[in-house]
């Protein structure tokens, strides 16, 4: 079973996973469900979507993740799995099938310490434009963007590698692709002025079939994000 249009309170639990699938509950533009979006696809993993309206959210669904937050991955044995690093990183292991986690110990630790880096830094994607929108200053929030901008352009420098955990697309890559496929919407594409190396990543995490298969256009998430902000997100729009 997969939906396309978000199922709100009072609809039915959907029922169980096909034996040779994996479920996804998610919501279609939400950067964090896309970070799984990615593994999965990236590692042709079959999986189905229930998209889950997250304003008016299913008593099932909270009965799977009590935050209440996508994404979660939901195996025929009836396991649940929740939080997008964790969930990320449940599918590597669990299918063998082009691994994204590095295999030594160090190499992936880093990844994860860069991970938490970077999870400092996503607040401030939308803190910005909602401070924008009240009209208040926001020179500080972008200059500490742009600083923590930088130490990613350096990060590049230093490893003298395409992308941030070698020369080819791995975990950490996903785990940060989908707040720069935003910047645009959220109004802070000048903050990337001075990252050249970061610059080049975009474009050739622009040319991978995951992030192909996973991406919005930009007009579509400028639609969905402003009925976001209006506090009347439309989880369906172009259905
Ligand atoms: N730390 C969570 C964050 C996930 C998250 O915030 N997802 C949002 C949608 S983009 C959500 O489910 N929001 C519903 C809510 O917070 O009630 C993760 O990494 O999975």
């Amino acid at each position: 079973m997969s939906t396309e249009k978000s199922l709100a309170k009072g609809s039915a639990a959907p029922g169980p996973v096909p034996k040779d699938h994996i479920r996804l509950y998610s919501m279609r533009f939400c950067p964090f469900a896309q970070r799984t979006r990615l593994v999965l696809h990236a590692k042709g993993i079959k999986f189905d979507t229930i998209n889950v309206d997250l304003k008016n959210k299913p008593d099932w669904f909270l009965e799977k993740n009590p935050f209440g937050t996508v994404p979660v991955l939901e195996t025929p044995a009836g396991e649940v799995i929740y939080e997008s690093s964790i969930t990320s990183e449940y599918l590597d292991e669990v299918y063998p099938e082009k691994k994204l986690l590095p295999a030594f110990a160090y190499a992936k630790a880093q990844q994860k310490m860069l991970l938490e880096h970077f999870a400092k830094l996503v607040p401030l994607f939308y803190r910005i434009p909602s401070a924008k929108k009240n009209g208040d200053d926001v020179s500080g929030m972008e200059a500490e963007l742009k600083e923590k901008l930088g130490k990613l352009n350096d990060e590049l420098v230093q490893k003298k590698t395409k992308f941030f955990g070698g020369d080819s697309i791995t975990m950490i890559d996903y785990m940060m692709w989908p707040f720069f496929e935003r910047t645009e919407v959220f109004e802070v594409q000048h903050c990337l002025d001075h990252t050249p190396e970061l610059k080049k990543w975009i474009e050739l995490m622009l040319k991978d079939p995951a992030v192909k298969a996973t991406i919005h256009p930009v007009e579509t998430h400028k639609i969905f994000y402003k009925s976001f902000v209006e506090g009347k997100p439309d989880f369906d729009y172009g259905l």
